[in-house]
This record gives C-alpha cells, sequence and structure tokens, in this order.
C-alpha cells in the first residue's frame, strides 16, 4: 500500500508551500502528483515552480499557468511574466492538462478544474448533473478511460462528494486557500497502478503556517499593488476577494475618466 500526496494551487507562497512538503516529509510520502496553479497571485512563482518541477512526479496545467503563458497581454500578468522568464514560461506552457491512473481497483482522473478545460470553474455548491459531467470524456480528457474518481483543484475549497460510487474531491489550496485560511493538499491510500479492489482513502490535511511571514514576502517582492492587497486579504481572511475589488478597481477608474 502507498500514499500519495494530491498538492494544488500553490501560487507562488513559498511558506505555505514549505509547510506542506515538511508534513508529506514527516509522513514518509515519496509520491507528490500537483494539479497545478504554481504561479501568479503570490510574490514566488519562480520557486514555486521549480520546486514542484523538482519533487512532484507530475504537475498538471492550471489556468494561471495557461494565463501566464497564452493568456493574452494584461497588466497584471507583466509582473509575474517577468518574473518567471522564458524558460520557466516554455515549462508551463507545456504542462499535460490530464492524469490517469488506477489505484485498489479505483480508477483516478485528476485535473485542474474540470472535464472541459483549465478555466471552467465547478463549484462545490453547483447541482449533481455539473459534478456527474465530470467524469466524462471530451476533447480536453481524451482517451476512453472510464473514471469513477475525479480529483481537481481551482476553487480553491476542499469537499468530497460520493455520488452513488462516483466520487469527486477537491485537494483544496496549498497557498490561498478560500475555505480556511490554513494550507490544505490531500493524501489518498490504497495500491497504486493496480486494478484489483482494494483498501481506498482519501484525507483531506490541513496545516497552519506563517501567513504574516508570506505577506511580508509579498510586501518585500513589491507586487503590483492590487495584487498585493488581495493576496493579504484572502491569506488572512480566506474571503474570496478578486471579484468585489476588481469592481471596486473599475468604478474608480471610470470616475478619474
Ligand atoms: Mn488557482
Amino acid at each position: 500500500m502507498e500514499k500519495i500526496a494530491i498538492i494544488s494551487d500553490i501560487h507562488g507562497n513559498l511558506p505555505a508551500l514549505e509547510t506542506v512538503l515538511k508534513d508529506i516529509k514527516k509522513r514518509n510520502i515519496k509520491r507528490i502528483f500537483c494539479l497545478g496553479d504554481l504561479v501568479g497571485k503570490g510574490p514566488d512563482s519562480v520557486k514555486a515552480t521549480d520546486i514542484c518541477r523538482e519533487i512532484c512526479e507530475v504537475v498538471l496545467l492550471g489556468n494561471w499557468d495557461y494565463f501566464m503563458t497564452d493568456g493574452g497581454d494584461f497588466p497584471m500578468f507583466r509582473w509575474y511574466r517577468q518574473q518567471i522568464g522564458k524558460e520557466r514560461l516554455d515549462y508551463l506552457r507545456n504542462l499535460t492538462p490530464v492524469f490517469n491512473f488506477y489505484i485498489s481497483g479505483r480508477k483516478v482522473r485528476l485535473y485542474h478544474a474540470s472535464h472541459i478545460g483549465v478555466a471552467h470553474r465547478v463549484q462545490m455548491y453547483d447541482p449533481e448533473d455539473k459534478h456527474l459531467a465530470m467524469f466524462t470524456n471530451t476533447e480536453f480528457t481524451g482517451d476512453d478511460f472510464q473514471p469513477d474518481t475525479i480529483g481537481y483543484g481551482d476553487i480553491h475549497r476542499t469537499y468530497l462528494k460520493n455520488m452513488k460510487g462516483k466520487v469527486l474531491f477537491n485537494a483544496g489550496s496549498v497557498g490561498n486557500p478560500l475555505d480556511e485560511p490554513t494550507a490544505a493538499y490531500v493524501i489518498i491510500e490504497g495500491n497504486y497502478g493496480e486494478n484489483k479492489p482494494g483498501y481506498f482513502s482519501i484525507q483531506t490535511i490541513r496545516l497552519p503556517y506563517d501567513i504574516e511571514l508570506a505577506i511580508k514576502q509579498a510586501r518585500d517582492a513589491a507586487m503590483p499593488r492590487i495584487e498585493l492587497k488581495l493576496y493579504e486579504e484572502e491569506l488572512r481572511t480566506s474571503l474570496y476577494r478578486r471579484d468585489e475589488l476588481m469592481k471596486a478597481w473599475e468604478r474608480k477608474k471610470k470616475k478619474q475618466k
């Protein structure tokens, strides 16, 4: 039997990533799968990318990884892109979007956001037909693997739902949790690579980490002002502030015209 750590949505938050990796090491877990969004939001896209690239057996493409490479010339991306540099952007651009595997007779599929693509969001409060659709094969997921278990990231909120044997779980976010202000990741345990039914478990881990250190690092990095404000508030409160603040920012800009 083997434990596999599933981490997601690091978003350049190094203190949170280090806390999670320490916990994974302490548990002697050797295999780590990452569901994407290494970069953006926080100040340390470079180290987050380099660390995941080195230690994760699988790294999947997230929406921020995608937007950073092929997402158009938005001013908010410039600061991050400059930091990340060409070689790492090429690495991010080439990340695989979907990973399938067997464990204890279960057929598990991992992706960042959904069966449609990296930027198609499915929340835990969405209706059940939307959750069931996540198990289907599409142009994005490819092949004819029929998953009975789906693990994803993107929404930064952990949950697990069992729909008559179809198991859907979210790994939450290491660096930008939006359900409670602690770093999250998931451990699954079973016979990795085996198509024979057997013991299987999914466990959510929550870890307090040094939020004020993460904020200090963001300030020292001289991040763009609006990004810094969002980052600080989200780390401290775990409330999703982006929509609200972007609207306020646009109102202010209109007034100034
Ligand atoms: Mn994300």
